[in-house]
């Protein structure tokens, strides 16, 4: 069975290892979200595609999320004696080695989706990552400081300013002249199923759908379109996802969620236990929903949820 499936940081990274442990022989390809990407120090940083990596390959934080395991931080302090910032973003000296490989293979003239093969070739993730595109898109959100409007990357929004001033829009800067990167169409259109993993809806798979293409690929591809809920309980599970919904003007709960994407792109959606009330709420909207635990304690409950989402594009194939 081919899976394609549409990823951000750490909801989709988690997401992945319970799929892997749920359909060990699918052909799984991930469509990573780039709109998180920043040039820092001079180098090209990839937190949602590292996110993935790490996490498949065994290297990362388990209890941050992000960045590597047994890290130290060295350089960045060094870089802070020189009065050279950011100061706001944690780079460790073993992700650092990430960014500088990647950023010296970009130089080459090398595009990020062979970098990322590459980088992978190390990790050896278990799955095909694939950069949404490989042109330079990032997101920015127009927040309001002191009562002035400004734009700002969206890590200074999430990293430095914790989401914690009101955004009036995110903006995927660049994703209107982006292209899919190669591979990335081709594997919608053959996949069996393509899932959507508890993965932020604006900033991580709304962006990737921004990428002109992609959308109207999952739509034409013929086959079920399956998401699970980041949502839960009307909040989100981890981060500051409502923030950014409701900057899009969306309700943070599973049902405004499931119909943010729409039933012109989902066919199922699964939502917690906890949310079971708007099961005929989310299917008056023409979306096959089930309740089902949402919550990736460990690997067995986050496999039992792939399985469930696999169950249900079976349903409504
Ligand atoms: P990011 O790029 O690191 O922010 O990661 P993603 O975009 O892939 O996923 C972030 C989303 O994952 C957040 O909105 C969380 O609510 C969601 N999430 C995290 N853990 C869980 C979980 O255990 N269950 C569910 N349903 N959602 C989760
Ligand atoms: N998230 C933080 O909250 N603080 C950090 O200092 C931070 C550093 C960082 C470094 C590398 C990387 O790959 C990810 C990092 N993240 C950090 C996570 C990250 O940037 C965000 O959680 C996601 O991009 C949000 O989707
Ligand atoms: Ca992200």
């Amino acid at each position: 069975m081919r899976i394609v499936v549409l990823a951000g940081g750490i909801g989709g990274a988690r997401f992945l290892r319970g799929l892997k442990q749920a359909a060990p022989d699918a052909d799984v390809t991930v469509i990573g979200n780039t709109g998180d990407d920043i040039h820092l120090f001079g180098l090209k940083v990839c937190p949602d595609l590292d996110t993935v990596m790490y996490t498949l390959g065994g290297g990362i934080n388990e209890e941050q999320g992000w960045g590597r395991a047994d890290e130290t931080f060295h350089l960045k302090e060094e870089m802070a004696s020189y009065g050279v910032g950011p100061d706001w973003f944690g780079l460790g000296d073993r992700d650092f080695a990430t960014h500088i490989v990647r950023t010296q293979m970009l130089g080459a003239g090398y595009p990020l989706s062979a970098v990322t093969e590459a980088l992978c070739d190390r990790w050896k993730p278990g799955v095909k990552l694939i950069p949404m595109t490989d042109d330079r898109v990032e997101t920015h959100v127009a927040v309001e400081i002191d009562g002035e409007r400004k734009a700002v990357h969206f890590q200074e929004y999430w990293v430095r300013l914790r989401a914690s001033v009101p955004a009036h829009a995110v903006v995927p800067v660049g994703a209107e002249r982006a292209v899919p990167a190669p591979g990335v169409l081709e594997a919608i259109a053959e996949a069996d199923v393509i899932l959507f993993p508890p993965s932020n809806p604006v900033v991580s798979i709304g962006t990737i759908l921004a990428v002109p293409g992609v959308r109207e690929a999952i739509a034409d591809a013929g086959v079920p379109v399956v998401g699970l809920s980041p949502i839960v309980g009307d909040a989100p599970v981890r981060g500051m996802a409502d923030k950014v919904l409701a900057a899009v003007g969306v309700e943070s709960t599973a049902a405004a969620v499931a119909e943010h994407y729409g039933s012109g792109l989902l066919d199922g959606w699964l939502v917690d236990t906890v949310d079971a009330g708007v099961v005929e709420r989310v299917e008056a909207d023409g979306i096959r929903c089930r309740a089902v635990p949402l919550m990736m304690t460990d690997l067995d409950a986050t496999a039992r949820m792939a399985r469930e989402a696999l169950a249900l594009a079976e349903e409504v194939r």
